[in-house]
């Protein structure tokens, strides 16, 4: 029996380079190791404002980038949220032995609260409750993550270890795994690349577009003419060299910055073309995959079909425990 995987994407905007260092290729590295189940977070991505008419497309998009992506839906599950109704029930159990002062401990509500001043909702501060029914509604034991979600993944352990004291042993207390590149910032250089930020490069932008964020993206900020040198450690862009570059081009970078014989625009122009590489078959692959809409439904539907069955059990197991049936 292989160990079960969780993680999650909120369909909240484009898919963008910092996911898929961050957390897509990892999934996919580990798809053959566990029983991996990726679900659409919808009920998380409705917590800010957006388009009811955009939802369906983002969500699509989001199913065809990863599968594009590499995330093969003959080897794991790929399904949404809202399709399974018991994902807010569990979460609503998980509330009443939440307490309140961890969750106003949690860093993401902090940030969301100050970025969207005007609509601090209930559900944004109970996010991570419903995060922890998302994978505890599975008995998810690993769970793949940028470095932004390991505070909500310590807390599911906490929710599982206090239902478990409490009520009986049911659930495992979930683990995340980082990738080699846990936190990737915008192209602002400051800031985390978030899909509501708007500093990012998408997965499927086009050339085109990606020279044009990384010509304007920031660098050393020390550097302020073409003669000074440039010191790659504090340079975002030479961050993104080490996934997207070719080991000599990092090396010979990492020299020639230091001693100014290469400026800014050539080390972009490198790294836009390498990215541009990267990314075409992604995008190819994009392309065929969202003009097949009833292929996508289907996959989801496959997906949410197993997904409802394992919950159920899950449920009936909890509502024993707490003598609920
Ligand atoms: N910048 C990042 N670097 C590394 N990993 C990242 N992740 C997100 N941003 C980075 C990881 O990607 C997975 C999916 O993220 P999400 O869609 O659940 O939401 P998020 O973490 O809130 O991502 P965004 O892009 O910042 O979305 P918005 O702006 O809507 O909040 C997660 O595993 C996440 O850690």
């Amino acid at each position: 029996m292989k160990k079960r995987l969780f993680s999650g994407i909120q369909p909240s905007g484009d898919v963008h380079i910092g996911n898929y260092l961050g957390a897509i290729k990892n999934w996919v590295r580990l798809i053959d190791q566990y029983d991996c189940l990726f679900c659409i977070v919808d009920y998380h991505a409705i917590t800010i404002e957006y388009d009811p008419k955009e939802m369906q497309r983002r969500i699509f998009n989001a199913a065809a980038v990863n599968i594009a992506a590499g995330l093969d839906p003959e080897k794991c599950t790929i399904f949404v949220q809202s399709h399974v109704p018991e994902h807010t029930e569990l979460a609503w159990i998980f509330n009443t032995i939440t307490p309140i002062g961890h969750l106003e401990r949690m860093t993401q509500f902090k940030d969301k609260s100050k970025q969207h001043r005007e609509n601090i909702n209930a559900g944004l501060f109970t996010y991570p409750v419903l995060q922890t029914a998302d994978i505890l509604l599975y008995k998810g034991e690993v769970v793949p993550v940028g470095e932004d979600q390991v505070q909500h993944i310590e807390l599911s352990r906490e929710i599982a270890r206090k239902f478990n004291m409490r009520y009986g042993e049911i659930f495992p207390e979930p683990q995340e795994i980082l990738s080699e590149a846990p936190r990737i910032m915008g192209l602002d250089g400051k800031t985390k690349m978030s899909k509501s930020l708007g500093n990012y490069i998408s997965l499927v932008e086009s050339p085109e577009s990606i020279w044009k964020k990384l010509s304007t993206a920031v660098t050393d900020e020390n550097r302020k003419r073409r003669t000074d040198p440039g010191n790659p450690d504090i340079c975002n862009l030479f961050t993104l060299h080490k996934y997207f570059s070719k080991k000599e081009q990092i090396e010979r970078i990492n020299v020639v910055c230091r001693t100014a014989e290469i400026g800014c625009i050539e080390c972009k122009k490198i790294l836009s073309e390498n990215m541009v590489e990267h990314l075409t078959p992604i995008c190819l692959k994009y392309e065929r995959l969202i003009k097949n809409t009833d292929s996508l439904v289907n996959i989801l539907q496959t997906g949410a079909k197993r997904c409802r069955r394992m919950a159920e059990e899950t449920m009936i197991e909890v509502k024993k425990k707490m003598g609920l049936v």
